[in-house]
């Protein structure tokens, strides 16, 4: 008697583990994270990634310690004129990728506290709100690259 019991618990614990992890496997990913080096009198830099969330999501905020704030833009061109502003969140439809890079939405670090150097890592905080209403966070750690090729867009002049 005694074995079979122990048998179906395990059978039963191995199912609910399984469960666990294809719910966190099965939600928003992260690709190709990195962050802008740094000069050290910058005090905001850009975070860049790619988003595939699994279902309809939104990106709703990013926290970083390495910085006092931490906002969502997104580069627009009107007329010609090329600007950036906040925005309150990022639609990532269902199987997308959704990318974040210096020409479209992208994370902005602002209020650095220290010099971000090639080789550090940057740890971001991510929170994506599904369809239904239910809140995920994403941890990420971020490698830090130097961009010397930036085709002309400076950030730090334009915050
Ligand atoms: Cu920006």
């Amino acid at each position: 008697m005694r074995p079979v019991l122990n048998h179906i618990k395990r059978a039963v614990l191995g199912l609910s583990l399984l469960g666990l992890a294809f719910q966190a496997a099965a939600q928003t990913t992260v690709d190709d994270a990195w962050v802008r080096a740094t000069v050290p009198t910058q005090t905001a830099s850009g975070a860049f990634m790619t988003l595939t969330a699994d279902s309809d999501s939104k990106l709703l905020s990013v926290a970083s310690p390495v910085a006092k704030d931490v906002q969502i833009h997104e580069m627009t061109m009107k007329n010609d004129v090329m600007s950036m502003g906040p925005v309150k969140s990022v639609d990532l439809p269902a199987g997308k990728a959704v990318a974040f890079d210096p020409n479209g939405y992208h994370v902005m670090l602002m209020g650095l506290t220290g010099q971000l150097k090639e080789g550090d890592s940057v740890p971001l905080t991510l929170t994506v709100e599904n369809a239904k209403g239910k809140k995920e966070t994403l941890e990420v750690k971020a490698p830090v690259r130097a961009l010397t090729n930036m085709q002309g867009h400076d950030h730090s002049k334009m915050h």
